[in-house]
């Protein structure tokens, strides 16, 4: 599975994962070995492979020919890609899908390699030593797709709410694969309304964006009690003949920030969410669909309403889902807790711009998405970490004008970035990481944001807050790490933030306990954060019931 709805009618696509390929280990006592394993899936869910740091290479044979488009939906952390033993492709992280495309192929059996490293090394400015997994191998789908000579790369809709009328702007961006000039039709079916068809001229080898400015009557709005999705069609037809088509979702939705309230289509949301990392004991970071379903389904049980992808670009399927069940989404590019030190690795810059462009291209139609965040607890305390900051901002701005955006914050009373987000956050650990009451540290930070910075005003979120619990740990005496304190401390935590009135809502850190990498964090109990609400089998902690009762209260 690549969406949770059909993406082509006409455009020949095949999924080249969802079944066996080679794997090939190119270091350690194993290096040369094949295996048989199943796709997409991380190599440190493999016999013998939990620790394997190095580079691995996937390989399997397919028939096809013409124009042939391969799409990786994420490979971990940095791919190499060959078509018959040559490089086609390259890229870097773990969390963003990336293409190319081979032209004129002869029609035959072929042989596709990925080479998967997960390495550690100043080559990787995001995928570092951290408090989350680093995982090795095809983590997400590969697709296969057999090209005419244009295809549609991507549709975008930016839904806009005129004097009470829904209206859309709609662009189509149209590639020409030809050696020469075409002209064609590109026709655009939308939300069973309209239809539109503009001429359009493509240089060979180039592009363009057709645009369309569409009104609606009597369409229904995205909500998260009513999440109604319309589709988006995209025909290409060159000469009297269909040779391409393009499918995506939407949702009428607006988010506006009006003053310290975050409104969608008008109505104020409060945030109660948690945080969730792409993390199982079965299956690494590759998720499939019943695992995300499932998660799903405990973050709807647990009476909450967002979900932030901490701390990168989550898998489309995840994405469709939340759109189809009227979750909201904090997505966010991938970085966490980088030093100043860190964000001058040359690398960083390139690599940071690159998963966010990447991000906001491929996930811009998805309404469940409603803020973009950057850089979780990056050096927002220093001049040279606010140059970063400002530029992700305006490369977000630029990408996308329909939604707010915002970075979570650690840098309590010394934050000199809150000028920069539409949406002031931060993560707080009270009664964990030190003894401050919550409501006491809540008002200090709150006031110090008000008083002292070019946040004041602004809406308010506290992004992450929570405790640790070792699931099966039990104490009378509520000591730190059994679940009767992380129980005690998350209800003490909760009440306040949801009580705190200008607090726009709360994620809770985390969802459910996650490795993290022994190259890093060690010190941690299990080398794993241990601050789920369930354990990483999903398996309820004492905490469950009275989180599940706050946010069904509040
Ligand atoms: C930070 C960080 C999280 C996690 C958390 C913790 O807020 O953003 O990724 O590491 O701390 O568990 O301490």
């Amino acid at each position: 599975m690549v969406r949770t709805f059909t993406a082509h009618r006409v455009r020949k696509q095949e999924e080249l994962t969802g079944c066996l390929w080679d794997f090939i280990p190119c270091e350690g006592k194993n290096a040369g070995k094949c295996y048989r394993v199943s796709t997409p899936s991380v190599w440190e869910t493999y016999p013998n492979f939990g620790l394997y740091r190095g580079e691995g290479v996937y390989k399997r044979a397919f028939k096809a020919g013409g124009n042939l488009r391969f799409e990786c939906k994420g490979v971990s952390h940095t791919a190499t890609v060959y078509l018959d033993g040559k490089e086609i492709a390259h890229h870097y992280n773990a969390y963003t899908a990336f293409d190319t495309i081979v032209r004129d192929v002869p029609m035959g059996e072929h042989v596709l390699e990925i080479k998967a490293d997960n390495r550690f090394s100043e080559a990787s400015s995001l995928h570092i030593p951290n408090d989350y997994m680093t995982y090795g191998g095809v983590n997400r789908p590969v697709v296969l797709e057999q090209l005419n000579d244009m295809y549609i790369e991507w549709i975008h809709v930016t839904p806009i709410k005129k004097e009470n009328v829904w209206t859309a702007k709609v662009e189509v961006k149209v590639h020409n694969l030809a050696g020469k000039e075409l002209t064609a039709k590109v026709n655009l079916f939308i939300a069973n309304k309209r239809e539109e068809t503009k001429e359009v001229m493509v240089k060979a080898g180039s592009f363009t964006i057709a645009t369309y400015d569409l009104t609606f009557e009597n369409v229904e709005e995205w909500s998260m009690d009513n999440p109604v999705l319309y589709e988006v069609t995209g025909i290409v037809e060159l000469n009297g003949l269909i040779v391409d088509d393009f499918i995506d979702r939407f949702g009428f939705r607006q988010i506006v920030i009006e003053g310290k309230k975050i409104l969608l289509n008008n109505k104020e949301v409060r945030i109660k969410g948690v945080c969730r990392h792409e993390d199982h004991p079965h299956y690494g970071c590759a998720l499939p669909y019943q695992a995300m379903c499932n998660d799903l389904n405990l973050v709807r049980d647990l009476g909450a309403n967002s979900v932030r992808t901490a701390h990168y670009p989550n898998d489309e399927i995840f994405l469709d889902l939340c759109d189809e069940m009227g979750i909201l989404v904090w997505e966010e590019n991938h970085a966490r807790g980088l030093s100043v030190e860190q964000m001058k690795n040359p690398n960083f810059e390139w690599q940071a711009e690159q998963v966010t462009e990447e991000m906001i291209r491929t996930h811009y139609n998805h309404p469940s998405i409603y803020i973009w965040g950057i850089l979780n607890e990056c050096a927002s305390e220093d001049e040279y970490g606010k140059e970063c900051y400002k530029k992700q901002f305006d490369l977000i701005r630029n990408l996308d004008v329909s939604r707010p955006c915002s970075f979570a914050s650690c840098k309590v009373k010394s934050d000199i970035c809150l000028g920069l987000p539409d949406v002031v956050s931060y993560n707080i650990y009270p009664l964990w990481y030190h003894d401050t009451p919550v409501e006491e540290h809540l008002d200090d930070l709150y006031t110090w944001v008000q008083q002292e910075t070019e946040g004041a005003g602004k809406p308010f979120l506290i992004t992450e807050i929570g405790a640790g619990g070792m699931y099966g740990y039990r104490s009378p005496y509520k000591t730190k790490w059994s679940e009767e304190y992380q129980e005690a401390t998350l209800d003490k935590q909760l009440t306040a933030v949801l009580n705190y009135p200008d607090c726009s809502g709360v994620y809770i850190w985390q969802f459910c306990d996650i490795r993290i990498s022994e190259e890093g964090f060690a010190g941690r109990p299990r080398t794993m954060n241990n601050k789920g609400i369930v354990d990483e089998y999903r398996r309820p902690k004492l905490v469950y019931e009275t989180v599940k009762r706050i946010f069904e209260e509040n």
